[in-house]
């Protein structure tokens, strides 16, 4: 909501995960703010989008801006209240929690939802719930920090008789700080069978020990790149870049260069 938009879409980066969106118990999605000086926004009600026009305005700007790199946008959330939507009223075209993702995209032109489920892993529903998102024109992805038994077991439901270029879970992002400082993408990669995408936690003051400088990130970047083939990387997250006054045109050269 208050990220500096221009040099993020000029800086290098060719998708963007937007932190976080809540599904409420009636199916509405609430945008969380997660940073001082904004609000939480509600984004849709009863299946129509009331995020206002001037963030749809904003969020569509990543992708259609004059001078841009970026031509995926995701929204980034975990599974709070699926299981029950799911199981009343249920997963059907008419239900609140279907319409709400379909007016989501509409308005903010979204291209993939990304589950970063942390707690629940309830694997039926989680399944269920990337197909209703498949029908609604959604592409799926993850962002696991562990339990890779879970990942491996809705990946292979979810993608089931799919090929590519049609995977529905079509993008594997894997914490490798904090929780998950100790992944290894390599073995990941081996156990799902698809790429998966290290992401880095950018220098940072809420928990430094796990702050990453753009020449860090090239440094790992290019040793699990030579271990076993990369889908690319990533960064956790904008907020920190801004706030601390680095680069995005560092971290985004990073990237540019490895992942070409
Ligand atoms: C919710 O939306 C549906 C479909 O447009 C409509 O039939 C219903 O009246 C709405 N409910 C409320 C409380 O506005
Ligand atoms: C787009 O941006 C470039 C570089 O800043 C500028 O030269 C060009 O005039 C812009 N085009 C439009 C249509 O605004
Ligand atoms: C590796 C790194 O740069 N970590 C930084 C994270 O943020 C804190 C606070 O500014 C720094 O002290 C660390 O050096």
């Amino acid at each position: 909501m208050k990220s500096n938009t221009v040099a993020l879409r000029t800086s290098g980066f060719n998708t963007f995960i937007i932190f976080g969106v809540g599904v409420r118990n009636n199916g509405d999605i609430m945008y969380y703010s997660n940073t001082p000086g904004s609000q939480d926004v509600l984004l849709t009600s009863n299946g129509t989008y009331v995020g206002g026009d001037a963030l749809a305005e904003k969020v569509r700007s990543f992708k259609t801006g004059n001078v841009t790199g970026v031509d995926r946008l995701e929204i980034s959330m975990n599974a709070q209240n699926i299981r029950n939507l799911l199981a009343n009223p249920g997963p059907s075209p008419g239900t609140t929690l279907y319409r709400s993702f379909k007016a989501l995209k509409a308005a903010w032109s979204l291209d993939a939802v990304n589950n970063d489920d942390e707690s629940i892993y309830d694997i039926a529903s989680t399944v269920t719930f990337a197909k209703l998102l498949g029908n609604i024109g959604y592409k799926y992805t993850i962002a696991p920090y562990t339990n890779i038994n879970f990942w491996n077991t809705i990946k292979a439901q979810i993608n089931s008789g799919l090929a590519e270029p049609s995977l529905l879970l079509d993008r594997v992002y894997l914490q490798c700080y904090d929780g998950g400082a100790r992944n290894n993408p390599s073995s990941w990669q081996n156990t799902l069978g698809m790429k998966v995408v290290p992401l880095l936690w950018v220098t940072n003051d809420s928990k430094p020990a796990y702050g990453t400088t753009a020449a860090q990130a090239r440094t790992k970047f290019t040793g699990w790149n030579r271990q076993s083939t990369l889908g690319g990387g990533g960064y956790w997250n904008d907020y920190d870049i801004e706030k601390m006054g680095l680069s995005y045109t560092q971290y985004g050269d990073v990237l540019k260069s490895l992942f070409p």
